[in-house]
């Protein structure tokens, strides 16, 4: 379906920002707080045989008339150099991804594609098109992967654990090399987990959070989980995207950890969410046989799928975003309590909505 916005005039513009990954969690609460900042948005998403907007739609920004829709694959590096030269944005957040960590190991050279040579068109473009143009990558803690250090920031050495992590590692050393080699503003989030209700479904919290929601509507009695050891710090997507506003805004461009300098298990991340719904959850037993049982009806709802387990696993992440907070003024705001209150009460309502 062609969009009917039309495409901006020069004259008109304050600032533009082009935003890859769009479609994704990231790309939409980015989106939004851009627009709520008078910005224009050249929203870049890959063509597929479906639509694909539902986030825009629900933060209520796909007809934003601020909002440009353009269809862009991030591995076609003439495309990258055409919509950089076509628009000439102010600034560009490159957020595009193959990011599931599972995936990575299944298709880890379209992740390299994706991952690793999508920023370096993109900052070639750049060096070429407007070296005034200010360049947000999305860095991820997966790149400490077996960590070096019990908490982790912009100085502590990386160990990546997956094709995922190894292909983000290129795309930050990259985008560090055209600033130090061309001067390009060129700026690194490295962030820690961050989630919302609009959080894919692959991911272990929403995973869990929409399984809340099925199991309390019942239509589902059992929710299989992989590693319930892996301890992540989690935080909410629509404070970390402020951050990347902010690294490209300050007097120059550096690398930035964010993140809640608190972390949980997946075990307890899935008790506090199946509260949220009412229902006491107690674990038992052990490794593959460890179960999750409703204390209420004594019926065992979390069970453990031995193929979700990682062939290589992170078992630990812990942010330190004092960085951030000194000279960004930057600081998480929403605990995991209320990331998980939010996102099952979104799922119990759009999924009971969707069976009525
Ligand atoms: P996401 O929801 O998976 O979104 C990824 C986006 O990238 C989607 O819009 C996807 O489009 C798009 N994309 C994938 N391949 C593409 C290609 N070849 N060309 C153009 N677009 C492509 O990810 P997210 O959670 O918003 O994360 C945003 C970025 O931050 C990613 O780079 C991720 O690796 C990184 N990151 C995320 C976290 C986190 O906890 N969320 C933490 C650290 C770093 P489709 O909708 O068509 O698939
Ligand atoms: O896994 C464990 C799993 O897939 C978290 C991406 O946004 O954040 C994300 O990567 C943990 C892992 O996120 C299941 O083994 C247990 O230890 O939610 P996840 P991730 O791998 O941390 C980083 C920062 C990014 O950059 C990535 O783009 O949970 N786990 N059971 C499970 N994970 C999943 N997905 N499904 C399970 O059933």
């Amino acid at each position: 379906m062609e969009t009917n916005y039309s495409t901006f005039r020069k004259e008109e513009l304050k600032k533009i920002a082009l935003i890859t990954g769009i479609t994704g969690q990231d790309g939409a609460y980015l989106a939004k707080f851009l627009l709520d900042r008078n910005y224009r948005i050249v929203g870049c998403y890959r063509r597929s045989s479906t639509l694909n907007f539902w986030r825009l739609q629900e933060l209520m920004i796909y007809e934003n008339n601020c909002l440009e829709l353009v269809d862009l694959d991030i591995t076609d590096p003439v495309a990258v150099s055409n919509v950089v030269r076509k628009h000439k944005p102010h600034e560009i957040y490159n957020l595009a991804a193959q990011s599931f960590v599972t995936s990575s190991f299944e298709n880890p050279v379209l992740t390299a594609n994706i991952n690793s040579l999508g920023p370096l068109y993109f900052l070639e473009a750049i060096r070429i098109v407007d070296k005034n143009i200010r360049f947000y990558q999305a860095s991820t803690s997966e790149m400490y992967g077996l960590i070096q250090s019990s908490s982790q920031d912009e100085n502590t050495p990386f160990y990546p654990r997956s094709p995922y992590a190894v292909s983000k590692l290129y795309a930050h050393w990259i985008t560090v090399n055209y600033r130090e080699s061309y001067g390009v503003f060129a700026a690194c989030g490295i962030l820690f987990n961050h989630e919302s209700p609009l959080r894919g479904e692959e991911f272990v919290t929403k995973k869990i959070t929409s399984a809340v929601a099925r199991i309390k509507h019942g239509i589902q009695t059992t929710l299989f989980l992989g590693n319930l050891n892996a301890r992540r710090d989690w935080g909410y997507a629509a404070d970390y995207v402020e951050g990347m506003w902010k690294m490209l805004q300050a007097e120059k461009p550096e690398n930035y950890v964010l993140a809640t300098g608190k972390n949980e298990t997946i075990r307890n991340f899935a008790k506090l969410a199946f509260k949220e719904a009412g229902i006491e959850i107690k674990f038992q037993g052990a490794k593959e046989n460890e179960v999750g049982i409703d204390t209420q009806t004594g019926d065992t709802i979390i069970r453990i799928d031995k193929k979700l387990y990682r062939p290589a696993e992170v078992d630990v992440l812990l942010g330190n975003s004092t960085k951030a907070n000194n000279e960004l003024n930057w600081k998480a705001r929403t605990s995991i309590q209320e990331l998980a209150k939010v996102m099952v009460e979104y799922d119990l309502q759009s999924i009971g909505q969707s069976i009525k």
